[in-house]
């Protein structure tokens, strides 16, 4: 057989297993892999190194406006780029519509943002704005073109869409083989927060992790169950910041609900301590939810090991620590008015790596699952997340020995931070493919502008339905499926 590449001498691991073998690649795909291959037009000498599936970044704003119009400092250029030295083959990351806007106009703005990519990407869509339109006419034409997943808030006014607004979105991604992703925070203690410490005077950035409370998000996940439970649509909870909120993910688990969640390195690596840098320096550190405690950490590491998350994402949200980003409403604005997110894309899997295989709290096979697997499985990229014939050739080929200190002078994306600097990490992500061409090479961009193209992802499979709510059950006396 003609092989395009041979990728020779590699510690091959996917989420099931590692083992010592050569993988050959003939138009984009994986064509053979066997103990040795010989031929290929080009061959890597991957000297020893791992050989691991690319990772999925499946939680990633960019080129996008926030609700209150500020955009990300990366755009599908560096956001991929960016991602690509940090070890990931594909993104997904949001696409978002803005109240008012019709799905096809979001869908067109993305696609333009997008052509720029080095890596295969798909858009996640957030919808803010639930009309019988968009339900009905626009969300089916959107699934058409293989997008398969919708983010939804149940805070801030602006994309809150109630309670009422979730169950439209989860039944029609029920009927359709969607799954749909939530920010779980409740809004009005939020608020409620937000104006208490506003008239005590206290506007400082740690004020921000007060004013979003543990039990506004362990609330809103017990919500958002409840209401994906009423219509057994499957969900799945992004970035869980909480030991309460991820308890109550593993609970519905174990019990049988269709329920997914991801947690982030930030939650991991961090704490609401950062928030009280000197200065201003602690907006470098809001996001949403916050940043919370060392005890949240250890129960956090506890559930990314024990199999509560699907997936490790980035919540890549860059909003430079200027006047574009962070300080768009001014240096000395109040907490609320500083812009929520921070950089990670680069960071995550290296992140992952050092601290979960290397530190011995994760096997190789989990950090494969988390960072790539699993999102394929969840958001419906069939061709993506393993090293097996037929697959994508979209490979990273890790040094996991190799020690380097994170710093903002290695970053590849827009920014001019990043929260992870100063930390020690353990394994290089050297050489990433995408469908069998070069990414990056050795530490070089190797990928032209536009190299990336949009995956059109498959439906999630719906199964029977559950009747987690017996009411809607019609066996059962007075039960209606309506
Ligand atoms: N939610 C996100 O997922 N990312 C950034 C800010 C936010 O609220
Ligand atoms: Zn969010
Ligand atoms: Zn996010």
């Amino acid at each position: 057989m003609e092989f395009d590449t041979v990728i020779h001498d590699g510690t091959v691991s996917t989420a099931t297993d590692t083992f010592k073998a050569d993988i050959g690649i003939a138009n984009g795909r994986i064509a053979a892999i066997a103990e040795h291959l010989s031929g290929g037009a080009q061959r890597i000498d991957a000297g020893g190194r791992l050989v691991l599936p690319g990772g999925i970044e499946a939680h990633a704003h960019i080129a996008q406006e926030s609700s209150s119009g500020v955009m990300s400092a990366d755009d599908y250029l560096s956001g991929s780029i960016s991602a690509a030295f940090g070890g990931n083959s594909s993104f997904i990351p949001f696409a978002a519509q803005q109240r008012g806007q019709s799905i096809d106009d979001v869908i067109a703005t993305y696609d333009a943002r997008g052509a720029r990519s080095v890596l295969d990407y798909s858009y996640h869509l957030i919808i803010s704005d639930p009309t019988p339109e968009v339900l009905h006419e626009q969300l089916p034409r959107a699934f058409a073109r293989g997008i398969t997943s919708f983010k939804v808030f149940m805070t801030y006014d602006l994309m809150n869409i109630g309670d009422a607004g979730m169950l439209d979105i989860l039944t029609v991604a029920r009927q359709h083989g969607a799954i749909t992703m939530v920010h779980a925070e409740n809004n009005d203690m939020v608020k409620w927060m937000n104006k208490r410490l506003a008239d005590g005077g206290h506007t400082a950035p740690k004020f921000h992790a007060v004013s979003r409370p543990e039990l506004a998000e362990e609330e809103a996940i017990n919500r958002a169950i409840s209401l994906a439970k009423l219509v057994d649509a499957p969900l799945f909870i992004v970035h869980v910041s909480t030991a309460g909120g991820a308890q109550i993910v593993q609970r519905e688990i174990l019990s049988g609900t269709r329920l997914f969640a991801e947690t982030c390195p930030q939650y991991l690596a961090l704490t609401r301590d950062d928030l009280d840098r000197p200065g201003m320096e602690g907006a470098k550190f809001i996001c949403s939810p916050p940043l919370r405690d060392t005890a949240t950490q250890d129960a956090l590491w506890k559930h990314v090991q024990s199999g509560t998350f699907t997936s490790v994402s980035s919540d890549h949200a860059p909003y430079r620590y200027d006047e574009t980003g962070k300080f768009l409403n001014g240096f000395d604005a109040p907490y609320p008015k500083i812009s929520n997110g921070m950089p990670g894309i680069a960071a995550r899997l290296p992140y992952l790596f050092s601290e979960g295989v290397v530190k011995g709290r994760i096997s190789l096979q989990q950090f494969v699952a988390l960072s790539s697997t699993n999102a394929a499985r969840t958001f419906g990229m069939t061709n993506k997340g393993s090293i097996a014939p037929g697959m994508d050739a979209d490979i990273a080929i890790w040094d996991p020995e190799t020690s380097r200190t994170m710093s903002l002078a290695d970053q590849h994306d827009n920014m001019d931070y990043t929260p992870f600097e100063g930390m020690e990490l353990t394994g290089v992500p050297e050489t990433v493919l995408n469908r069998g061409a070069f990414v990056t090479h050795k530490g070089k961009l190797i990928a032209q502008e536009g190299q990336g193209k949009f995956v059109a992802r498959a439906p999630m499979e719906m199964g029977p339905r559950k009747y987690l709510a017996k009411e809607r059950n019609p066996l059962n006396n007075f039960g209606v499926d309506i």
